[in-house]
């Protein structure tokens, strides 16, 4: 456990997720009173990226090389905001220089990768956290609870999606849409999210997938101009001649649970008119309860323990402290929070993990995200094999 009561934060990654972390690092202290404080040191772009992405976000330094960071004595917490074929170099330097590490998911593009990082891990005993990020919405978390109070009785149905619809024609041939960057398309980038999400709410594992589809309906895209490897950073313009996509754009599963349950997983990244509609519905004994990422301030629960003449869905705006988990460090009642902020409820938790003290709600680290990357890859091969295949055959 490191030493000084101020963590120094190396964050690798200036995409998407390098500005939702940025955030979360520049934000957690001044919202919560973390018992370990993050010192923003030193963030790692790519090679042409624009260094004012540091100042712009409060990092004291900026560093092309990676590898000289991760491996300096002023880190305490190495941060990988980086794409999935990213992961495994960075998380394992990491570990080797005994760090802190804090990676996005999924924890890798391939079940070998995440095997290695999660057996790593293991074997060094040090702290890791994976960016599970929707695990630390209010209404997540307090649907995990509700769950863990009984209040839905034994699980029968699971039903699960991950829908959004950005990816269409236009966009050009990115890294997400190349099997040796991102390791496979929505099912990594979406599905992941789900089955995290799923195991954390039932609080049950996934033993069995029971068939699945795995589909790419736009075969090719354009080219980007001057990608770096990997295709990354944003903004890039497209060619005109265009590449082979080599993952899929949606995949579908049917899963047994360990309690007995039944569930559906979907993830696409073109069901159109569902723009971020990560969510769940959940059947049980005694109740059930649903939740759509697009209203994420707010969870269904239905009572079915009421007398029937009233029973129905109530909508509960999970914004009132100490019930609702997180809440009491941002607003009122019914002044809803957003996106950002799950990052953020995340970044505290991994400090009051490093200082010993219990998360909010569990974090996975990379032993808890390896059996998610398990279920990934068991889908594929049902989907690949059409047939069975239970979790126990797949390590
Ligand atoms: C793209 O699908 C993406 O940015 C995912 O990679 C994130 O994990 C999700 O939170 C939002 O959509």
């Amino acid at each position: 456990m490191p030493k000084r009561k101020t963590l120094n934060v190396a964050l690798i990654g200036q995409g998407f997720m390098g500005r939702t972390h940025s955030n979360a690092w520049a934000q957690v202290s001044k919202f919560f009173d973390p018992p370990l404080k993050p010192a923003m040191h030193t963030v790692c772009g790519q090679v042409g990226e624009s260094p004012d992405f540091a100042d712009n976000w409060g990092w004291a330094n900026w560093s092309t090389n990676w590898r000289k960071v991760i491996r300096s004595d002023e880190i305490d917490i190495v941060d990988i905001a980086t794409p999935n074929y990213l992961h495994a170099p960075m998380a394992q330097a990491a570990i080797k220089a005994a760090k802190v590490v804090c990676c996005e998911k999924p924890l890798a593009g391939t079940l070998s990768d995440a095997r290695k990082m999660a057996a790593s891990a293991k074997n060094t005993g040090v702290k890791t956290f994976v960016w599970y990020n929707y695990r630390r919405c209010p209404a997540v978390a307090f649907a995990h609870k509700l769950v863990r109070r009984g209040k839905v009785g034994r699980i029968r149905h699971v039903r699960a999606f991950y829908l959004q619809d950005w990816a269409d024609e236009s966009v050009p041939l990115a890294w997400r849409f190349q099997k040796r960057w991102a390791g496979s398309g929505a099912h990594g980038d979406l599905n992941a999210h789900i089955v995290d999400m799923m195991r954390f709410v039932t609080g049950e594992q996934i033993t069995e997938i029971c068939g699945a589809i795995a589909e790419t309906f736009i075969k090719r895209r354009k080219r980007m101009i001057g990608a770096a490897a990997g295709g990354i950073a944003a903004g890039l313009k497209s060619s005109r001649k265009t590449g082979k996509v080599t993952v899929d754009d949606t995949v579908l599963f049917l899963a047994r649970f360990s309690g007995g349950a039944v569930g559906s997983f979907e993830a696409a990244r073109q069901a159109t008119g569902n723009q971020n509609r990560n969510g769940f519905e959940i059947n049980g004994t005694k109740g059930a309860i649903r939740f759509n990422f697009e209203r994420m301030n707010e969870l269904e629960y239905y009572d079915a323990t009421t007398d029937r003449a009233v029973q129905g869905w109530t909508t509960i705006i999970c914004t009132h402290a100490p019930d609702h988990p997180y809440v009491d460090a941002w607003w009122p009642d019914a002044h809803p929070i957003g996106y950002e902020h799950g990052f953020v409820n995340m970044a505290y938790d991994v400090l009051r993990s490093v200082a010993g003290k219990k998360p909010t709600v569990e974090i996975p680290d990379f032993a808890d995200a390896y059996q998610t990357q398990r279920v990934l890859e068991a889908a594929l091969i049902s989907g690949t094999k059409r047939r069975t295949v239970k979790l126990s055959a797949v390590r």
